[in-house]
């Protein structure tokens, strides 16, 4: 495998109309979940990847397991549990800037996961490992197991990658920056946004939360700008990559599962980080052009189309 993750995903509903979601009637149902959008990205592109996870033994669960099956990700360590439902969740659409998540999580099937999920041989046999601030959030037992598989992936020599991706609505201020902060300490990769930096170490400069990173131990930090692209740091180099122009935001969650992917797909592919900082920044800008997390990632033809556009 080029990438494993650990995580929930989840059936998502948008109201067919925006505005507040009282007065939604119709819903569009798709599958979402952030380990998920990022490996999915990965598969589409042609990379190895495989999800560990855990769904309800009901319709919910079947629908995901077979999307993310079908997108070409491997879902051998993918359990199934009569204990609790699959989780589901909104996305309220007041505008393309202003979006809400409600969440129907709490005590689901992936919430249920522990350390006695995860197989060491599967894990071994990945160059990385990817991590989110999400799945830690889920539950106590959950935080447990994303630090018995950093200890895994650091006694086999695979990689650690994290995204923060705080979710302020799953757990404590207090708990979320203890747990986030540890998790970088073993980290290989990050990839924070700003408001993560501020929330984490009340910086608001994307030199000064790569230093903060650094100084937990990060080798490579990748700081998102939003419109402003990206700012990049390693041991021997660093700058800025500006964004890809779009012409209109349609739905702006997903962005940085895409730029995970894109991230992700160019350091595998061995290109020059600034590169890979590049094809992070276009797949997080094209992703936010279309509904849902995973339907605007391409594949290799529209990246291919993607990074033209870019470079001209
Ligand atoms: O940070 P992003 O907007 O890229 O992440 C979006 C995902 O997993 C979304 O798919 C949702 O299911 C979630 O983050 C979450 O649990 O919030
Ligand atoms: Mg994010």
């Amino acid at each position: 495998m080029d990438v494993i993750s650990i995580g929930e995903s989840m059936v998502l509903f948008t109201p067919e109309t925006n505005g507040q979601m009282r007065y939604a009637n119709q819903f569009t149902s798709r599958i979402a979940g952030a380990e998920t959008n990022t490996l999915i990205g990965l598969a589409k592109l042609g990379h190895r990847v495989g999800w560990i996870s855990q769904l309800g033994q009901d319709e919910f669960g079947a629908s995901i397991l077979s999307f993310v099956r079908g997108e070409g990700v491997d879902v051998t360590q993918v359990k199934k549990t009569t204990g609790a439902p699959t989780g589901i969740f909104f996305k309220e659409m007041i505008n393309e800037s202003d979006v809400q998540i409600y969440y129907y999580r709490q005590h689901s099937a992936a919430s249920l996961m522990g350390p006695k999920d995860l197989n060491e041989n599967y894990i071994k046999k990945s160059k990385y490992l990817y991590i989110t601030g999400i799945t830690p959030a889920l539950s106590e037992s959950c935080r447990e197991m994303i630090f018995q598989s950093i200890k895994i992936a650091e006694r086999n020599g695979v990689k650690i990658v994290l995204d923060p991706n705080i979710r302020r609505k799953l757990w404590s201020d207090d708990l979320a920056k203890k747990a986030i902060v540890s998790i970088a300490e073993k980290s290989n990769i990050v990839l924070p946004g700003i408001a993560e930096g501020e929330f984490l170490f009340d910086k608001r400069n994307e030199k000064e939360i790569a230093k903060s990173f650094h100084d937990l131990g990060a080798e490579t930090v990748v700081v998102k700008l939003g419109e402003n692209g990206a700012y990049y740091s390693t041991n021997e180099e660093s700058g800025h990559v500006p964004a890809l122009n779009i012409k209109r935001v349609v739905d702006p969650v997903g962005a940085g599962d895409g730029f995970a992917t894109g991230f992700l797909s160019g350091i595998l592919e061995q290109l020059p980080i600034q590169e890979a900082v590049a094809r992070a920044c276009a797949i997080g800008a094209i992703v936010a052009t279309v509904n849902g997390d995973v339907e605007g990632l391409p594949d290799r033809a529209g990246l291919e189309k993607l990074m033209h556009t870019t470079n001209n």
